[in-house]
């Protein structure tokens, strides 16, 4: 096999305002922000502390048999459970109750509250219990705040590479996790459906199926409690909880409001442009479909070089 390439993700510690703006953000690249203010929730919210400040309200999550989860074969089942429910089943290894084996693990990614999970997530408003606990980052402009999700995970959940379209702050605050992070340039090595990698299994790649994953870099991290991921908008990210881990991260706005998708709950779906530029090529390859396999390939490339030259 060949060798991975890992580069650590840079650690900045007790950064100023300021600073992130003017040095972090603009490298476009993530960062661990390490002893920012993150409120009291640091090493208050155990296990304990969530189950009996939330209560059981029913909330919506991923329960699978691996924590390794794959999107392709949906190794995983969309269930809902009482949120101190959740929480004592994801910081346990061994249930008395479950819904496949006694080793199934939990992933909540929280969910706004009407029915059709079309609501954007929003700690204040969704888990009021809480959100007194939490400081977002005070650097954030708040008018250009999107989302603050809170997502609680069993130890070993692996979730799936994908990448989300705003600039995001991850704050662990329970447990560690680990973090890898492939650059937008790294995107023809990564075999997208989507937002989402083809490839599950990122330490033991196929690389049979998957040759070019060869040729990524990793860019890791393990976040500590109290450590802040910033993730820019379009780079690809794959997390596994080493720990019950809670974690809250806040979407924002970095690029202006009206080319965001309105109907957008999850912060995943590509820039109204760059949705629209991705169906016109889809059209335009249903186009020279009509064409004999020499000219679709002639076409082809012309398509091609006229995209490189705008590189
Ligand atoms: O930490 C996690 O559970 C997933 C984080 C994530 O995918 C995100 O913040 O976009």
């Amino acid at each position: 096999m060949t060798e991975r390439k890992v580069s650590p993700v840079p650690v900045y510690n007790n950064i100023l305002m300021e600073q992130f703006f003017d040095e972090i953000h603009p490298k476009r690249s993530p960062a661990i922000l390490r002893r920012l203010d993150i409120g009291s929730c640091q090493g208050k919210w155990t296990a304990e502390y969530l189950s009996q400040n939330v209560g059981n309200k029913p909330v919506k999550i991923h329960v699978s048999e691996t924590g390794q989860m794959n999107f392709l074969t949906k190794n995983f089942h969309y269930k809902t459970l009482p949120f101190d429910q959740v929480i004592k089943r994801s910081s346990e290894n061994e249930h008395e109750n479950f819904f496949l084996t006694n080793r199934e693990v939990y992933y909540l990614r929280a969910l706004g509250t009407d029915s059709r999970g079309r609501e954007v997530a929003n700690l204040d408003s969704h888990y009021p219990e809480l959100c007194q606990d939490f400081q977002v980052p005070k650097f954030l402009e708040p008018s250009t705040i999107f989302s603050s999700v809170l997502r609680v995970a069993s130890e070993g959940v692996q979730l799936w590479t994908h990448y989300d379209v705003m600039d995001n702050l991850l704050v662990q605050i329970t447990g560690k996790k680990r973090a890898v992070l492939y650059s937008p340039e790294d995107l023809p090595y990564l075999y997208l459906e989507g937002d989402k990698s083809r490839v599950i299994d990122i330490d033991f790649p196929d690389l049979e199926h998957f040759p070019e994953f060869a040729k990524v870099t990793s860019h890791e991290c393990i976040m500590e409690p109290g450590d802040v991921l910033f993730i820019p908008a379009l780079w690809f990210h794959n997390m596994t909880s080493l720990e019950f881990s809670v974690a809250v991260n806040v979407f924002w706005r970095n690029l202006s409001p009206e080319v965001y998708d309105k109907k957008d709950p999850y912060g995943n779906k590509d820039p109204l442009p760059a949705s629209k530029a991705l169906e016109m090529v889809e059209s335009a390859l249903k186009h020279l479909s009509m064409l004999p396999e020499e000219y679709q390939r002639f076409y082809k490339r012309r398509m091609v070089s006229k995209v490189l030259k705008n590189f």
